[in-house]
């Protein structure tokens, strides 16, 4: 299969949606150029990353979340995809006709099609105001928590499955989704470089991002396209290196810039099999008995009591 990322440089305040998804719709003829049948966009793809602004929920409303979809502004890239025969994931927020705020992603298939829908699970930040802070990460308060769950859908005979930025830190979503056969899994994001919570030294935004694809890519037997948006968004920086990672916790691409960049490779699904039918074959060697405590328990508690032994 060809597969692309396509990073994204800055979206400032000032950008409109029609001029981002000129953007896009650049980047998808290249992907297509270059082969690829599937491109990888970032999460909250259409807008500036908005939650790091104080605002109230009307106005985020009002200015950044996407009534319908495909919506005017957006059905370019809609019809780019159908002309070119490619498929695509596209993070927006969401505004669902019940007046709900999710941060969402959709897998659109090769004619266009929207077939499968993530709502983010993993909110990372607060709801409250925090004057004292560089600046705000709000996702907490301007998203529910996605109530859609891990789902994995097949086009083109790949199975795919999505999630968004700081749900590439929990185990849970890969596995979740590996339980479901997905052969490849599809992630944009926005991860700021300044940690607001602790001294968090910049490089480990960088450092933890490439720990988890590798080793979520290898422990599930998957391929994973991850895509960012980056570079300093009206002075707030955010980290690159989007990336393709095999099953084999390789990265075979991956961004070198923090600007629009479209990698690509041609990703063998054969590999993950290999892996599934050996070291990660699940059916023979997983024990969901002795992991029940993983959906017992949210937070950590007291170690259990010890069987005994004979
Ligand atoms: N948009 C995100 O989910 N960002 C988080 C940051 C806040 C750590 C991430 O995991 O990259």
């Amino acid at each position: 299969m060809g597969l692309a990322v396509a990073q994204m440089g800055a979206v400032n305040l000032a950008d409109s949606r029609a001029a981002v998804v000129r953007r896009l719709v650049e980047m998808m003829r290249e992907a297509a150029a270059r082969q690829a049948e599937f491109v990888v966009f970032p999460e909250l793809a259409l807008t500036t990353f908005f939650p790091r602004y104080w605002m109230d929920d009307a106005e985020a409303v009002e200015r950044y979340f996407e009534k319908s979809m495909p919506n005017a502004d957006v059905q370019p890239l809609f019809d780019t995809a159908r002309e070119l025969g490619i498929g695509f994931y596209l993070g927006y927020a969401e505004l669902t006709p019940q007046g709900r705020q999710f941060n969402t992603a959709i897998l659109v298939d090769r004619s266009a099609k929207i077939i499968g829908k993530y709502r983010k699970i993993h909110l990372p930040g607060h709801s409250d105001h925090k004057p004292d802070a560089p600046f705000q990460h709000l996702e907490k308060k301007f998203f529910e928590v996605g109530d859609l769950g891990f789902g994995v859908w097949e086009t083109n005979d790949v199975k795919i499955g999505m999630c968004l930025c700081n749900d590439r830190r929990w185990p849970e979503t890969y596995r979740v989704m590996s339980l479901q056969s997905a052969e490849l899994i599809v992630l944009g994001y926005n991860t700021p470089s300044l940690n607001i919570h602790w001294n968090e030294p910049a490089h480990l935004r960088t450092t933890t991002h490439e720990i988890v694809l590798q080793a979520s890519a290898y422990q599930n037997a998957v391929w994973i396209g991850a895509a960012a948006k980056c570079g300093f968004e009206d002075g707030h920086h955010m980290i690159g290196s989007s990336m393709i990672v095999a099953p084999s916790g390789e990265i075979v691409a991956r961004a070198s810039g923090e600007e629009d960049e479209v990698i690509t490779a041609r990703i063998d699904l054969a590999l993950g099999q290999t892996f599934r039918d050996h070291v990660f074959n699940f059916a023979k060697h997983r024990s969901p008995h002795h992991y029940k405590l993983i959906v017992e328990r949210t937070g950590a508690g007291d170690p259990l009591p010890r069987p005994d032994a004979d």
